[in-house]
């Protein structure tokens, strides 16, 4: 071969070479920084300072014990420490070379544990991080009373480690304030994910229970992190297949991968099972038949699961059997099945989500006149889990007035995560805010302090059993949730399940540090972009108390003019209730009185149009147009001033978030930046058809200053929208 030519072939093969290292490069660039890690990033600290400390403390670990979950704490520390402070920490057996020590009571040399007694408070979950000096030596040492607790441990450690904290002094005591935190997957056998905008579910029932996906693990991993430790797998609009003896197979072989994590899993059930799929003639709960194939049931789930966590019913809701359909109470239907899991020591969630069109009652009154009347008739292993408001995860709404009302039933939380009602996966919406705002409602159920979160957590009334559950966003697109910044629902609340009285501000601050950047400005900006975005979307979706006004079914879009569903309370008209006199729905004494169901304080504060705080005038009051706002300004002007203020503020939040180019690695830069071009033109679109809609009854023109809507009510109307992701039946 001549030297020209063979020169040439090499030029061309180091070129390709290049080609394929570069193409590689970025792939692996790509792949881990695409979402998939969460908020377990464990990227080597940039700071050299904060590096070197952090290294000086952390060069020698101990974990004792042999469990699976001591493993795993083995496992990830190895990697994030390898990851975080550039080189691999060493095992070491002796005490004299120990630095970071984690154990149990039973596994910890005594000179250690001794020092951090007493520990019984601790529960079995709770756990102890300190900084202490044995035998002349300074430890950080890790201690709670269970593998599960320890691991929690770690996991605390590891985020004081991602956020870049001192960790030289450290007395920490944590002790969850809730027992039961789950995740309630709306996901269909089918892998539909009901208002899941983030792909199929994660569930690959078909290949289960054989084929065990790394995500399987790795989701156990995240929720563990935040101290989540149960999951309900399935739709609460529940296929009774689920039930059949194959599926609890597919049930029990993620059972398996999730236990040495400390999360049990939970089953929605069909109420209508022992007919369904057990061939009885009935599914009565007081038919000693039925009775008896539950009993079975359960006998048969826990063979296979025998830490498994219980059932969660829609029952007479939405189309769903229900004890109702025999005519016995939801107490009735809740304690047979208590019964049958009490010994196995499981429990039963019972929702209260439930409003028939055939009960004379107005929708939001009618879950605490359906349970109020049942305070003190369930069984010990019952929780009744209500949603935040009394209709349904709207952008804002008053507390559900069932909080407080039943001393001798624990209610449950059930938040929302998925943004069903605040723009599928493409709007930024940082909930932190909401839950905080409910968690933080005072009911007043027993004088000034009643807040919402002492009476789910079981210390206003002595619960001996609490829960939160929040309606996963979880889907199998690579960065989980559809839009990365929405990572931070999940993790806000998984953070506030574990104690309520944390700030969703500095929850959003360390998913940041841990997410996206440590970087100080960086933070600022993004975390106040964060705080502010839920009020953002309330004005450009619900300003002051409007809700439900959504596109029908698949719920995208607005759709304040939808009138024609087949029952009155599922259509948006009937709760603007805009005519020419006014808008809003009088729930006052002068209307439908849902006010009745609150204690006095609250009571009092809905009672009237001057003393019920603006973000809820329009839920319990009807009032004129031209009724004069606390801001001086007319109720129509308030309202478009809302409109137009929440779609500035997502151009705002836009134009700032370009500004973090240099800032943000290049991939979820540029998911938040597409999401956020969406949200902008969508924000508009919600301003444009409301304000339109509403001003047909107003007659009012838009206050001066503020641009004319592009577009006709006409072609908003018209829009449709058949393949939006999400929907339900
Ligand atoms: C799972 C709303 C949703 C439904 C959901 C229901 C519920 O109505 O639109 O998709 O069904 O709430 O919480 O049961």
């Amino acid at each position: 071969m001549k030297t020209a030519t063979r020169t040439r072939l090499q030029l061309l093969i180091f070129v390709a070479a290049c080609c394929v290292s570069h193409f590689a490069c970025a792939q692996f660039y790509f792949e881990n920084n695409d979402g998939y890690r969460l908020w377990q990033k464990y990227d080597t600290i940039e700071d050299k300072v904060t590096r070197q400390q952090m290294r000086e403390k952390l060069k020698t670990l101990n974990i004792s014990g042999n469990s699976a979950t001591t493993k795993i704490i083995r496992e990830e520390l190895k990697y994030a420490l390898t990851g975080l402070l550039g080189h691999p920490p060493r095992l070491s057996q002796k005490l004299e070379d120990q630095q970071l020590i984690i154990g149990t009571p039973e596994t910890l040399p005594k000179k250690v544990y001794s020092q951090l007694n007493p520990l019984e408070k601790l529960g079995e979950e709770g756990y102890r991080i300190r900084s202490l000096t044995v035998q002349g030596k300074n430890l950080t040492v890790i201690i709670g009373n269970s593998d599960t607790a320890i691991l929690y441990g770690t996991y605390h450690l590891l985020r004081l480690i991602q956020t870049h904290t001192n960790i030289s002094a450290l007395n920490i005591t944590e002790i969850p304030k809730i027992d039961i935190r789950v995740l309630n997957h709306w996901d269909n056998l089918d892998r539909h994910v009901e208002r899941g905008y983030a792909g199929e579910s994660i569930w690959d029932w078909h290949k289960l229970p054989d084929y065990k996906y790394q995500r399987y693990y790795d989701y156990a991993r995240a929720n563990a992190s935040i101290g989540i430790n149960g999951t309900v797998l399935n739709n609460v609009n529940a296929n009774p297949d689920i039930l059949r003896p194959e599926y609890l197979q597919k049930v029990a072989a993620l059972a398996e991968v999730f236990r040495p994590y400390g999360i049990k899993v939970y089953l929605s059930i069909n109420f209508s099972s022992p007919h369904i799929i057990g061939g009885l003639k009935t599914s009565d709960p007081l038919n000693s038949e039925v009775a008896q194939w539950w009993k079975s049931k359960a006998d048969e789930i826990y063979q296979l699961i025998p830490d498994f966590g219980g059932f969660l019913v829609k029952a007479n809701s939405e189309g769903q059997p229900g004890p109702g359909d025999f005519g016995r109470t939801h107490a009735e239907g809740a304690n047979m099945l208590a019964d049958v899991l009490e010994p196995h020591g499981g429990i039963v969630m019972w929702r209260a989500f439930v409003y028939a069109n055939e009960k004379n009652e107005e929708r939001s009154k009618q879950a605490y006149s359906e349970f109020k009347p049942l305070d003190g008739q369930f069984r010990k292993n019952v929780l009744v889990q209500s949603k935040n408001g009394p209709i349904d995860f709207q952008p804002r709404e008053p507390i559900s007035p069932l909080f407080g009302a039943t001393p001798q039933t624990p209610i449950m939380m059930e938040f929302q995560i998925t943004l069903e009602y605040l723009g599928l996966s493409t709007h930024l919406v940082y909930l932190g805010p909401l839950y905080e705002e409910v968690l933080n409602t005072d009911t007043g159920a027993k004088g000034k302090g009643s807040t919402v979160g002492k009476i789910i957590d079981g210390s206003l009334f002595n619960n001996t059993i609490s829960g939160m559950a929040g309606v996963a966003n979880i889907g199998s697109d690579r960065n989980w949730t559809g839009h990365i910044m929405l990572q931070s629902n999940w993790y806000v609340f998984g953070r506030l399940a574990w104690n309520h009285e944390q700030t969703a501000k500095d929850i959003a601050n360390d998913w940041i540090r841990m997410t996206l950047t440590n970087d100080h400005e960086t933070v600022n900006t993004i975390s106040n972009m964060m705080m502010a975005s839920r009020e953002t979307t309330v004005n450009y979706m619900t300003p002051l108390g409007l809700h439900h006004i959504m596109g029908t079914g698949h719920h995208y879009g607005p759709g304040p003019w939808v009138n024609n569903l087949g029952r009155d309370d599922w259509n948006p008209v009937y709760y603007h209730r805009a005519d020419s006199q006014g808008i809003g729905f009088n729930r006052s004494a002068t209307g439908v009185n849902a006010i009745e169901q609150y204690h006095p304080e609250l009571r009092q504060l809905y009672a009237k149009p001057e003393t019920t705080p603006d973000e809820f005038l329009l839920w319990f009051h009807h009032l004129p147009w031209e009724y004069k706002m606390k801001s001086g300004k007319s109720l129509w002007d308030e309202l478009t001033h809302h409109y137009y203020q929440g779609a500035e503020n997502v151009k705002q939040m836009h134009k700032e978030w370009l500004k973090l180019e240099s800032k943000i690695d290049p991939h979820p830069f540029n998911q938040v930046k597409m999401a956020l071009e969406i949200q902008e033109q969508e924000a508009i679109w919600w301003r444009n058809a409301c304000v339109l809609y509403f001003q047909q009854f107003s007659r009012l023109p838009i206050p001066s200053g503020l641009e004319k809507p592009q577009g006709t009510l006409a072609e908003y109307k018209a829009a449709q929208f058949p393949y939006a992701p999400g929907q339900g039946g």
